[in-house]
């Protein structure tokens, strides 16, 4: 788990969410923000998602991170409990592959925003390192390793395919 007090939450659904999940988790190590790492239900545990959104704020946390699939309203009814911001990503676990997921977290009624990212892994890392760059804009910790990442990631792409 990710080192420090917790300023992430990040939400899945269900335990079966965490393989794409992790992806936003890693992504938050990198950068060295902590997060607390839950599985809550919009559906299957809404009491559990009102306690925790209503307590957050002042455990210090300052993003959510909500990953969901199927019917998703993870992203939707957290942004309903809560001012703070919201990433919500889709999940690949349904017949619909995640279009269901992406359509339902995506197509927030104005008031209540959602930012939302792509379907799966790549969704949940880049909700991971986008809640980084929030973190950024006040910690020049997080600033700091966000470059150094991005840095990285410039530095490893080979300049042709056979290197
Ligand atoms: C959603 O239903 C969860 O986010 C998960 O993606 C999906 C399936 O959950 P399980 O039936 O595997 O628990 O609410």
């Amino acid at each position: 788990m990710a080192q420090g007090s917790p300023r992430v939450a990040v939400l899945m659904g269900s335990k079966s969410d965490w393989e794409q999940m992790k992806a936003a988790v890693d992504a938050l190590e990198k950068l060295g923000v902590g997060c607390d790492v839950r599985v809550i239900s919009a559906h299957r545990t809404p009491e559990r998602h009102a306690a925790y959104v209503s307590a957050a704020r002042e455990k210090g946390i300052e993003i959510f991170i909500c990953g969901a699939g199927f019917a998703a309203h993870l992203a939707g009814v957290t942004a309903a409990l809560t001012s703070l911001p919201v990433l919500g990503v889709p999940l690949d676990s349904s017949a619909l592959d995640g279009l269901d997921a992406l359509l339902a977290t995506v197509q927030m009624p104005g008031g209540i925003p959602v930012a939302t990212f792509g379907i799966g892994k790549a969704g949940a890392k880049n909700a991971g390192l986008f809640a980084g760059a929030i973190l950024a804009g006040r910690d020049p910790d997080v600033a700091k390793k966000l470059d150094e990442l991005r840095a990285q990631q410039t530095a490893d792409v080979p300049e042709t395919p056979f290197d």
